[in-house]
């Protein structure tokens, strides 16, 4: 990241207002970056007031946080904020670039100019508001903690150790504990962990039982796949009533190059997709362009191996046309 994109950035928000949220039901990576950037701001710019929102955590992020407690008892989460924001000079988004997985207290008004710090597939929407020249999106980071964390390592800020425990937790936790990561994903690692922190310790946090519901979604979802070849790939296409992103990477797991996992609600849909990464850097196949293009209103988004669609219009034609685009993209591939 430049050092000017940085400087930039913190020349802005000095002296306002700032709000810190992230998406729906807050993974890891989002939780822990609002969490660290508050703190950073805090300590960084003086005699302005930092808020931080957030509509809901996941539950693995809730199970996170009993554990964490129980290690820093004396940690003090900042809670939701859950106040007026009429005097909000700007909101800062993390980890993602999509109003639609952002659900903003009532009482904000989107008026207010808002900047996105993420690592995912830049959707490029321009919202009016959005300071677009402002934004820190890179999509080479396989975290938003990353990010968050060049952006302070720049200006010799020292973080307490239960903030690094936080940081190397979301990076691990996104980067799928280093299966999607990369070179740099390791530096920063160590950059954290020096010699301060046991790399066993951070596991232990991060362990989890799997649930009963999540198990049998595992389950059902594999007694309904229906299997698409092409050529050599395998396509597997299931539904579930929860859990689908995790079902979907079950798929991968016992055998599919790609996993496409829906649930279907009232009047909303949610299509969750998981390819292979070798699959993806061999073919060129990268599910989040595929789920942002869909021609019936709704849209995606994600990573090249990782991606989610929340629809409402036609989920049989969004449906169609990413396994359309999928197998296109499959059967072009000429291996050489
Ligand atoms: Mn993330």
């Amino acid at each position: 990241m430049l050092n000017s994109k940085k400087d930039d950035f913190l020349n802005y928000l000095k002296g306002k207002n700032l709000l810190i949220a992230t998406h729906d039901s807050a993974d890891l990576d989002g939780f822990v970056s609002v969490l660290v950037l508050k703190f950073f701001f805090e300590n960084f710019f003086t005699n302005q007031n930092i808020f931080l929102t957030f509509s809901k955590l996941s539950k693995y992020t809730k199970n996170f946080v009993v554990k964490f407690l129980q290690k820093f008892p004396d940690f003090d989460f900042p809670s939701n904020n859950e106040e007026n924001f009429s005097n909000i000079d700007v909101i800062v988004i993390v980890d993602s670039n999509n109003l639609e997985q952002i659900k903003l207290s009532s009482t904000l008004n989107l008026d207010v100019p808002f900047i996105f710090v993420d690592h995912h597939l830049d959707l490029k929407k321009n919202y009016v508001g959005n300071i677009t020249s402002l934004n820190l999106i890179f999509e080479n980071y396989s975290s938003t903690a990353e990010i968050i964390l060049e952006l302070i390592d720049n200006y010799n800020f020292d973080l307490p150790i239960p903030y690094k425990y936080l940081l190397i937790s979301a990076i691990l936790t996104d980067s799928g504990f280093l299966k999607y990561g990369n070179t740099e994903t390791i530096k920063h690692l160590l950059n954290i962990l020096q010699d301060e922190i046991e790399f066993q310790d951070v596991l232990l946090l991060l362990e989890n039982e799997t649930d009963i519901s999540k198990k049998i979604a595992s389950i059902k979802g594999l007694q309904r796949v229906k299997l698409i070849r092409v050529d050599s790939w395998l396509i597997g296409i299931s539904h579930v009533s929860s859990f689908s992103a995790s079902v979907a990477s079950t798929l991968i797991k016992v055998g599919f190059d790609v996993g496409i996992v829906y649930t279907k609600e009232k009047e909303k849909y949610r299509i969750s997709a998981r390819a292979k990464k070798n699959v993806c850097l061999k073919t060129g196949l990268h599910l989040g362009k595929i789920l942002n293009g869909i021609s019936n209103g709704d849209s995606g988004g994600g990573h090249d191996g990782a991606a989610t669609l929340n629809g409402e219009n036609d989920l049989e034609r969004s449906l169609s046309e990413i396994i359309d685009n999928i197998k296109r993209t499959l059967i072009n591939y000429k291996p050489l």
